[in-house]
């Protein structure tokens, strides 16, 4: 039996025993006493890639490595994705500082809702899934926790449970009150709250005299927006509002915060304002209140793997401008937003090198396949963006598949006789002796119960800073009109939001994939229909699946269905170099 984490992308990042002789036998060290089916099941039936590759021609692992060598002796990027969430993957980064390659920067994920934490908060924290536990209500905000986050579940038992989303999700289906708002606006949503409960003299005063002293302004500005008008926007009535506020105002409340209310350019704007909601309710460091988004899981660490390089954007990466790419642990031609584009760059590369377990879209197009080994089969340190644990992956099996990270780059340092790679054991230390060593077993040095008890900012004594400030610029419609033709009446007639959230049965792109888009019955297309969707950045073809679940202005296409990056754009939120991957809408034709 041997002790080790999961190194799946997700919050829970589970502790695992492990049966080496019996795998996939797993034992479970989680509060639910159980592991999600990505792992006991999706995990072990995806087939991996099994040998190296040049140019679609079986070699030896030497002679891969020699090939990717070589190539990073040219203007070299490295492209990593969150395939593997363990600390080693960025070792990877030592090897790009000594050949003078280029990194990324930004986010495919939270970035935007990140920047818009640390405009109000200073530094990103995470809530200790504790104070959910000792919540009266739970408040969940655009996340969909029954399937990204499945070990919180059991946190929500016996809490009023208000969910915030334009689906009416499994979660919303159990909830107290579900507020099937529409999609993108979410910032209104929360100043309009802070605003009703200023009006109604509700605002926590003592609590905002000593942490967030600019609350008079903060009402000001609530009040610049008006009220009819954005109600209609949100398609909610005061009605709404009323029974929102009753919840809000309960003694201890936690407000869940996901991914789904900043996949937009103005994403940062709805993360600060619901956090200024919350310090108008004084919910940050008292017991059983808090926001929970994506944690900052490196928060206090240093980090042995940090280094000086150049950087291009993770989000609109233009690839064509390097000779040598090298895809770590990432889907980037179906992941990133606006497939057309990234693939037009990608097939420009001299060097794809794709470096991962499975086949997709991008290993196809590589001209140098690496298989790695999986987490089972090395070593590492699992950090979490959803709690404080921080458990050591022990190597469970021995294959003669594939290769570490580690191995990777020793393996290249060495033929290119490049100096200062310390032994693997360094780096793994470098990471456990940084933390806390509990009874429970080790935790992140910045843990904290109740965190911002003290106050803001890295050292806890700055203030909470309002938002203060709100642009939006988006205008989709007059794009779509020039690249499909389409004549206004269509347009008019047929313009949806694309909701694009995460699947059960895959992680991002990892494992089962899926075909379909789901649209509202309302909308006239039948069930298995093929239809042909189309924004301004590409096309694809999907089948319809009906479901009344969904908002008659929007469809949902999962993050794991094939061909939905063609229709999401290739841009930057305004904050945090994040995806902006619904910042479009969508017109159907039947094929
Ligand atoms: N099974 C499974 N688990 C996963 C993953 C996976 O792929 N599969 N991925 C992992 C990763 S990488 C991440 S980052 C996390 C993310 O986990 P979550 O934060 O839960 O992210 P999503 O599933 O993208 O979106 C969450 C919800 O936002 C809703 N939503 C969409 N648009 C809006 C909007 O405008 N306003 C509001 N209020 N809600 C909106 C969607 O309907 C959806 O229910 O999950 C992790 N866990
Ligand atoms: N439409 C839409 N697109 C999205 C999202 C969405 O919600 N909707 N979500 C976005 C989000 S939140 C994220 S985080 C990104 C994720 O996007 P990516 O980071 O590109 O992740 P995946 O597509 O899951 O690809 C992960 C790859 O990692 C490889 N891998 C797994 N384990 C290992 C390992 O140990 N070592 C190595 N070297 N490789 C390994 C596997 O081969 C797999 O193909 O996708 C984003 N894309
Ligand atoms: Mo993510």
């Amino acid at each position: 039996m041997i002790q080790t984490a999961c190194g799946l992308d997700c919050p829970d990042a589970c502790g695992i025993t492990a049966d080496a002789a019996h795998l996939p036998r797993l034992a479970a060290n989680t509060n639910t006493g159980a592991l999600c089916s990505l792992l006991n099941k999706e995990f072990f039936n995806t087939p991996r890639i099994e040998k190296p590759r040049i140019d679609d021609v079986e070699v030896s692992m030497d002679e891969a490595l020699d090939a990717v060598a070589e190539a990073l002796k040219k203007k070299s990027l490295l492209w990593r994705g969150s395939g593997h969430f363990g600390v080693m993957q960025e070792v990877t980064d030592l090897l790009f500082e000594k050949i003078g390659g280029t990194l990324t920067r930004g986010s495919l994920c939270d970035g935007a809702g990140n920047a818009g934490i640390l405009e109000g908060r200073g530094v990103n924290r995470t809530l200790p899934p504790e104070q959910v536990e000792k919540a009266d209500v739970v408040v969940v905000w655009g996340r969909n926790i029954s399937t990204t986050n499945t070990h919180m579940m059991p946190h929500l038992e016996g809490k009023k449970l208000v969910v915030i989303d334009p689906v009416r999700t499994a979660l919303a289906k159990r909830a107290d009150l579900h507020i099937q708002i529409a999609p993108r606006s979410d910032f209104y949503l929360a100043l309009m709250l802070a605003r009703f409960t200023f009006m109604e003299d509700s605002e926590k005063v003592e609590w905002m005299e000593e942490f967030a002293p600019e609350y008079e302004e903060f009402y000001d500005f609530t009040r610049t927006f008006r009220i009819k008008a954005i109600l209609n926007y949100m398609g909610l009535d005061l009605g709404d509002m009323g029974d929102l506020l009753t919840y809000l105002q309960e003694e201890r409340v936690v407000i869940l915060v996901g991914n789904g209310v900043q996949k937009y350019s103005t994403g940062h704007y709805t993360l600060w304002a619901i956090d200024s909601l919350a310090a108008t309710l004084g919910l940050f460091g008292k017991e059983g209140c808090g926001i929970g988004y994506l944690g900052d899981s490196k928060l206090g660490f240093e980090n042995p793997f940090a280094v000086n390089c150049k950087r291009v954007s993770k989000v609109v990466t233009p690839f064509s401008e390097f000779e040598t790419v090298l895809v770590q642990g990432g889907n980037p031609a179906e992941s990133m937003p606006d497939s057309g584009r990234v693939i037009d760059e990608l097939e420009q590369v001299e060097n794809l090198i794709y470096f991962g377990l499975y086949e997709n879209e991008t290993s196809k197009r590589a001209k140098i396949v690496i298989p790695a080994k999986n987490f089972f089969e090395k070593e590492d340190v699992r950090l979490s963006y959803g709690h404080h644990a921080v458990r050591k992956m022990n190597r469970v099996l021995e294959s003669d598949i594939g290769i570490s990270e580690y191995e990777f780059t020793q393996e290249i340092f060495r033929r290119l006789g490049l100096k200062g790679l310390e032994d693997e054991q360094y780096y793994i230390d470098f990471w456990l002796k940084q933390c806390d060593d509990l009874e429970e077993g080790l935790r992140s040095p910045t843990y904290d119960a109740a965190p911002y008890r003290e106050g803001f900012g890295e050292e806890e004594d700055d203030e909470f800073i309002f938002i203060d400030d709100f642009e939006d610029d988006f205008e989709n419609i007059k794009h779509l009109r020039k690249y499909r033709k389409l004549s206004d009446k269509k347009i008019k007639k047929a313009e949806y939001w694309l909701i694009t959230p995460k699947a059960k049965h895959a992680l991002n792109t990892q494992f089962r994939r899926d075909n379909r888009i789901q649209l509202h019955p309302g909308l006239g297309y039948d069930e298995g229909e093929k239809v042909l969707v189309s924004s301004e950045h590409g096309s694809h073809e999907f089948i319809v699946h009906l479901s009344e679940d969904i908002r008659e202005d929007s469809v949902v296409i999962t993050a794991n269905t094939i061909g939905v990056n063609y229709l999401t754009p290739a841009i930057v939120s305004e904050e945090g170099e994040g995806a902006c991957y619904q910042e479009v809408k969508v017109v159907i034709e039947r094929c």
